[in-house]
């Protein structure tokens, strides 16, 4: 559906460092060449911060409200050969399950997931594999060992076999001392939800990765994202996906959310568009790799609300509120100032409220059945 960027920044496939790279030693070239505490490790190393060819892709969490969408377009993108699928728990559409290779993996796993990447030579990993806002202050500790012992894990594993690694961070690394309007790219990150940490550390841990090791991280702040496929994991913006469903099948949604809570939002194929483009972006113009605030669109439950009556008139919003989700919403940023992304890798999303309402309703009209 989309091809905004240019084929030709692909140009790392003659580029002698990827051909003359030995997979297996490299990462012991690169730890055995660092010196200890290099202070202030210069950003990136020409010689090993390349271009390259996206080729041989690891999707972690496949089966997740992202990986179920980016996972088809990695596809068709780079052949179904090429993208390997892992899942957990929750099982891989049949389309998904047919159309590439896959295979169940626990992220928390580091022999497993090594011998999946060594086995079936993967150069890139997009890294979904998560525990979400909501979930995450249910289960702090499982979000944990999920969120950080399973990035430290693919981090690790990306060393070995010289893989660049997509690390999706949220909207949620922030917390209630940052400047909620414009949230400028560089600004203060003390979360107060257990997500947030991990995202935070994530954060970090990849940028420590691309220093110390030269390691090719990159990643984006999601904002809430909307999608029709596959239902989101148990996030703080669930409801924006949930309302467009209740509002279909009864004409009536109960939020959890206030009425006026703003947050910044995303439609799903501006986040496919955003992850791709930043992976295949040139190196050299990255400069905050990770990680890199993006948005499309910020509202609250009233305006999506009106948005949606102007396609369903007699479609009503009742207010029942969730006392955790609405306090993970008040810490985050109401509008996230995107700049970087787009003076650095050109981002620029397609859809705002109008037609991403306008596209949701057409598409999920065939889905759902109307109670
Ligand atoms: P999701 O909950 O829909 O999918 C996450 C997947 O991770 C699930 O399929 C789950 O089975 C899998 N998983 C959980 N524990 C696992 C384990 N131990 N081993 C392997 N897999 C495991 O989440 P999503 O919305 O697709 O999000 C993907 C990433 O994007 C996450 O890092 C999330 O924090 C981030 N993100 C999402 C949003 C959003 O609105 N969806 C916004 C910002 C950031
Ligand atoms: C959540 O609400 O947890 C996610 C996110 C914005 O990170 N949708």
């Amino acid at each position: 559906m989309f091809q905004p960027w240019s084929q030709s920044s692909l140009s790392g496939a003659s580029d002698p460092d990827v051909k003359s790279s030995p997979r297996a030693s490299s990462a012991i070239d690169n730890r055995g060449a660092l010196t200890p505490f290099r202070h202030l490790y210069p950003t990136g190393s020409p010689s090993t911060i390349i271009r390259r060819k996206v080729k041989r892709i690891l999707v972690t969490g496949a089966s997740g409200q992202i990986g179920s969408e980016l996972t088809p377009t990695l596809r068709e993108r780079y052949g179904d050969a090429n993208v390997f699928a892992s899942v957990h728990k929750r099982k891989l559409p049949l389309e998904l399950a047919e159309s590439g290779p896959s295979c169940t993996l626990d992220i928390r796993d580091a022999e497993a997931l090594r011998a999946v990447v060594t086995e079936h030579r993967i150069d890139t990993i997009f890294h979904l594999a998560s525990v979400l806002s909501a979930v995450a202050e249910e289960k702090p500790q499982s979000a944990w060992e999920v969120n950080m012992n399973g990035l430290i894990n693919v981090l690790e594993t990306a060393v070995l076999n010289n893989c660049a690694v997509f690390f999706p961070s949220s909207v949620g690394a922030f917390g209630p001392l940052t400047p909620p309007e414009n949230t400028p790219q560089d600004t203060i990150q003390k979360p107060s939800t257990m997500y947030g940490i991990t995202k935070v550390s994530g954060e970090l841990l990849c940028d420590y990765y691309h220093r110390r090791f030269h390691l090719d991280t990159r990643g984006l702040r999601y904002p809430g994202l909307i999608s029709y496929k596959t239902l989101p994991g148990g996030g703080t913006t669930d409801y924006a996906v949930e309302i467009f469903y209740a509002a279909l099948k009864n004409s009536h949604y109960e939020c959890y959310l206030e009425a006026d809570i703003r947050l910044d939002m995303m439609y799903m194929p501006d986040a496919i568009k955003a992850a791709i483009q930043l992976m295949e972006a040139d190196p050299e113009h990255l400069i905050h790799r990770n990680a890199y605030n993006v948005t499309a669109m910020s509202f609250t439950p009233e305006e999506v609300s009106e948005e949606i009556k102007k396609h369903i008139p007699d479609f009503t919003v009742g207010y029942r509120i969730d006392s955790v989700r609405q306090a993970i919403a008040e810490s985050w940023p109401r509008h996230m100032d995107d700049s970087a992304a787009r003076k650095e890798w050109g981002w620029r999303p397609d859809y705002d409220l109008s037609t991403m309402v306008d596209d949701m309703l057409q598409k999920l009209s065939g889905k759902v059945k109307v109670g």
